[in-house]
């Protein structure tokens, strides 16, 4: 019997894709020089499509594949894949949640730490001499005590808040709604929010909703004393705004793990020493990542022999 045709839009690990290849004709969408030639070769054969939570699928993707039956996202973020196009096609779209919760967390409680006792700068003073030369780095500040607003109290927002609760801070977070038995209060009004407190994780969800939900008045709020954390997508805060507010110290420092317009990231970020980068690394590990693409199989596998999968987009 023919394998069955799936499209692969950007690079998997290579368990993934040799997963993938063992079990599927497979097509390599980044690597073809002409994508609309590749396209309409295959297009009435492929069936499934694998992809990044950074590549997702477009309208015109999944509009160019009438067979196309199910879309599994490397990734818990799907705003990068049109899910209303999906549900017009009849297409199903699953992605990876839960097993990446407590690494994206676990990174966010980093940043926290990170712009608070100045890691990178004092990594620097150990290593440059500078300590040797001028002595001891400036002081840095306790979180002890502070106040932290999480925006989004879903998995990762609620593991952020469980985690940070260890180090005695205070959570307050806001959201679209209250939610009953939420342990925390809420805030409706993120600008509010901003001002009350010291750090400013961001942990919701992409997406048009959320696009620039963090603006300039919501860093105005936040203020000279106070750090952002983003864990979740570039699009929720409004980046120029964000250089502004990191170069004339309307905020005072920034953890930033994801931009606008990924891998660049504005020029005043990469030189300011109060704000901490990684390079889009919250679910990046040797474990997590083995089983974001271990689901990502498993949900084309349980499709493909007719049976629920695993964990569909909802
Ligand atoms: C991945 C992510 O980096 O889960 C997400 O939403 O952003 C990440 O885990 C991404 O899907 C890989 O492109």
């Amino acid at each position: 019997m023919a394998k069955t045709s799936i499209l692969i839009v950007e690079e998997l690990t290579q368990a993934v894709m040799t997963a993938l290849e063992q079990a599927y004709e497979t097509h390599r969408y980044w690597e073809a020089p002409d994508k609309d030639m590749l396209l309409s070769a295959i297009s009435d054969r492929v069936r499934g499509i694998a992809t990044t939570g950074h590549a997702g699928a477009s309208e015109s993707l999944i509009q160019a594949l009438p067979n196309l039956e199910i879309i599994s996202c490397y990734g818990v973020g799907v705003d990068a894949v049109d899910l209303p196009a999906a549900a017009r096609a009849g297409v199903i779209v699953t992605n990876t949640p839960d097993v990446l919760t407590d690494d994206v967390a676990n990174l966010a409680v980093g940043f926290v730490l990170a712009v608070s006792r100045d890691l990178v700068q004092g990594d620097a003073h150990a290593r440059s001499g500078a300590w040797e030369r001028d002595g001891n780095m400036h002081l840095t500040r306790s979180i002890r005590g502070k106040k932290a607003g999480i925006v989004g109290l879903g998995r990762i927002g609620m593991d952020i808040a469980k985690k940070l609760e260890i180090f005695e801070l205070e959570i307050h977070w806001h959201g679209p709604r209250a939610k009953p038995g939420a342990p925390y209060p809420y805030h409706p009004d993120l600008t509010e929010m901003a001002a009350a407190v010291d750090y400013l994780l961001v942990a919701c969800p992409g997406g048009a909703a959320t696009r620039h939900i963090v603006n300039g008045a919501v860093l105005a709020a936040l203020g000279p004393e106070g750090s952002l954390i983003n864990i979740s997508r570039g699009s929720c805060v409004d980046e120029a705004a964000l250089v502004a507010a990191v170069e004339t110290g309307t905020i005072g420092w920034a953890g930033l793990d994801v931009f606008e317009d990924e891998p660049r990231i504005p020029e005043a970020l990469k030189q300011s020493d109060r704000v901490t980068l990684q390079p889009h690394a919250g679910s990046a590990t040797v474990e997590t990542r083995a089983a974001m693409g271990a689901l990502v199989v498993e949900n084309l596998a349980l499709h493909f022999a007719g049976k629920p999968v695993r964990t569909p987009v909802t």
